[in-house]
């Protein structure tokens, strides 16, 4: 498989990227006559993909990228033109300035490099945090985000020792949560809870480990759980999930405040967030991230629920959510996408999602409404992301 698009052979000033697309009939050395063609203009090719062709029986399709200016592009499409059934140009025009379309990662191991990223509050913590005049605290802190700072893909999750006091502060949010759950929690997050108690160790006097809620998500959904230092930047957050990669926090909110936090930290992850990364409908949707996923609500039967892991993990906010107090609209991806929020306090307005898949749907409406320069596609078996051609 390709992967980054190079500046190569032939490519100069006046060079586009180009994405051609030819079809054969299927017989002996005809690949290698097209690329002979292209060869023979000096065009050096930067992908070259095969599939069999959707309109007819035995033909291929093959899609082929390279740099090159009109002549050559007009040649490469009349030698082309001989030996094949049809080209037809996908996309063209893109120079090899605009070709410096923003990074995102390819392949998992990409997300490796997110490792020390971090937003405010990572190591350092922002001075109205309630630990952030402890120095105990904080040190702790930086013993533990130093597991996230250097793990690779593909290595387990270490293990956190916890010490007494943070398992009863774990165990102060754990017991206040589990009451307000039957009532205030979506049906989804109350049907996967006792699994997490049977299998993952949820209990109020222990704080499971990622690495075995990693392995019982991943049989689950699909998703994987990988420690972070802090808040990543919302970009590096989503292209995460779009491996179906979750970054987890691993440490735990200070002792003083245990109804409500301004970060994640690991009750937020194990309590809010992956409950619901069991429910299939809701692994699928993860965009529009802050009114949904983080302090989603949505209607079941007569009532609100909260299904927002920053409601879940929060009992201060969970139960606020729920009354009068704040404002509650329907879930509108265009409005919702629009709407400005604050991080540190609890929400003055919250959207309201008639069910899961409901809100898939808007959102996937929303996003093919959204317009990008190429379209691209998860290989499964390589875990990777291609770039295909323009929409
Ligand atoms: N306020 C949440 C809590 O106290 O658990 C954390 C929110 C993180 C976005
Ligand atoms: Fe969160």
């Amino acid at each position: 498989m390709y992967s980054e698009v190079k500046n190569t052979g032939s490519a100069n000033e006046s060079s586009f990227l180009t994405t051609l697309l030819f079809s054969v009939n299927d017989r002996v050395g005809i690949l290698d006559e097209c690329l002979t063609a292209i060869k023979a203009l000096n065009i050096s090719l930067t992908r070259i993909e095969s599939r069999p062709s959707r309109t007819s029986g035995w033909d291929y399709d093959f899609f082929v990228d390279f740099s090159a200016d009109e002549e050559q592009l007009s040649n490469a499409i009349k030698s082309l033109e001989k030996i094949t059934k049809q080209v037809k140009v996908i996309s063209t025009g893109a120079t090899q300035v605009t070709l410096a379309m923003p990074w995102f990662p390819r392949r998992k191991t990409d997300l490796d490099t997110f490792a020390d990223k971090v937003l405010e509050m990572g190591e350092e913590l922002d001075a109205d945090h309630p630990g952030a005049l402890d120095p105990v605290y904080r040190a702790r802190r930086a013993e533990i985000t130093r597991i996230a700072k250097t793990h690779r893909h593909g290595q387990p999750i270490p293990k956190v020792e916890y010490t007494k006091q943070e398992i009863e502060t774990w165990g102060a949010v754990f017991r206040s949560l589990k009451k307000l759950y039957s009532s205030h929690a979506c049906r989804e997050h109350q049907l996967v809870f006792p699994l997490l108690e049977k299998n993952c160790g949820y209990s109020e006097d222990n704080i499971p480990q990622l690495e075995e809620v990693s392995n019982f998500l991943k049989d689950y959904t699909g998703f994987t759980l990988r420690p972070v230092m802090g808040l990543l930047t919302s970009r590096d957050f989503l292209n995460g999930l779009a491996f179906r990669v979750f970054h987890s926090t691993q440490y735990i909110r200070h002792h003083s405040k245990p109804h409500y936090t301004p970060e994640p930290d690991v009750c937020h992850e194990l309590l809010g967030h992956v409950p619901l990364f069991c429910d299939p409908d809701f692994a699928d949707f993860s965009q529009i991230y802050w009114f949904t996923v983080e302090f989603g609500l949505c209607r079941q039967g007569n009532d609100i629920r909260a299904y927002g892991a920053g409601l879940l993990s929060s009992f201060g906010e969970l139960e606020y959510a729920l009354t009068d107090k704040p404002e509650k609209r329907p879930f509108e991806p265009h409005k919702t996408s629009e709407q400005k929020y604050i991080v540190t306090q609890y929400q003055p307005i919250y959207f309201v999602a008639e069910s899961f898949k409901d809100a898939q749907q808007k959102v996937r409406d929303f996003s093919n409404s959204l317009e990008r320069p190429f379209s691209v596609r998860y290989n499964p078996y390589t875990e990777s992301i291609e770039v295909l051609d323009t929409q």
